[in-house]
């Protein structure tokens, strides 16, 4: 299968990308995590990005904070699938990150989720390696169907919290 490549703008991004590694090991999905800035590094994020392809990447996850654009420069350096998760920082609670990842001009696509979205953008990376891997379609499938009935058991539990 594909790996899926991980980059943050700081290590300071990491709360937010755990949720995604938690999610991808236990659906069993190799990825591989980077501290790349778009700024700080930008020749290091550039090659990742560029080589993503030919070392075995299916879809590559990006989260920054502030002015964030680093799944954005990701995107401008591969025609892989780039999900972009923008994370809130003191400021701006991570409006200003959000409007940075999601505002894209035509041509370099970047798929944003919500504001420290890790655990969506590790799903929404597997559905694109799914398409391609029915065992892991099969895992998602279940997966859903198992957050669905932990939903139902709330409901059945909720009067008695009353
Ligand atoms: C962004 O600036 C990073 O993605 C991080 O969210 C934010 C702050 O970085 P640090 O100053 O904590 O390294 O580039």
């Amino acid at each position: 299968m594909k790996k899926v490549g991980i980059v943050m703008g700081s290590d300071s991004d990491l709360p937010v990308i755990k949720k995604a590694t938690d999610l991808l090991r236990t659906l069993g999905v190799e990825f591989e995590v980077h501290v790349y800035s778009a700024h700080r590094t930008p020749d290091e994020a550039r090659d990742f990005a560029r080589s993503a392809r030919e070392n075995g990447f299916g879809v590559m996850i990006c989260a920054a904070g502030m002015a964030a654009h680093l799944a954005g420069a990701i995107a401008a350096n591969t025609t892989l699938p780039v999900i972009g998760i923008p994370c809130s920082s003191a400021c701006l609670d991570g409006l200003d990150a959000l409007l940075s990842t999601v505002q894209m001009p035509s041509g370099i696509p970047v798929a944003t989720v919500a504001v420290n979205g890790g655990a969506n953008a590790a799903l929404l990376a597997c559905e694109i390696l799914a398409l391609s891997e029915p065992e892991l379609a099969a895992k998602l499938d279940a997966k859903r169907e198992a957050d669905a009935a932990a939903v139902l058991a709330k409901d059945a539990a909720i009067l008695e919290r009353l």
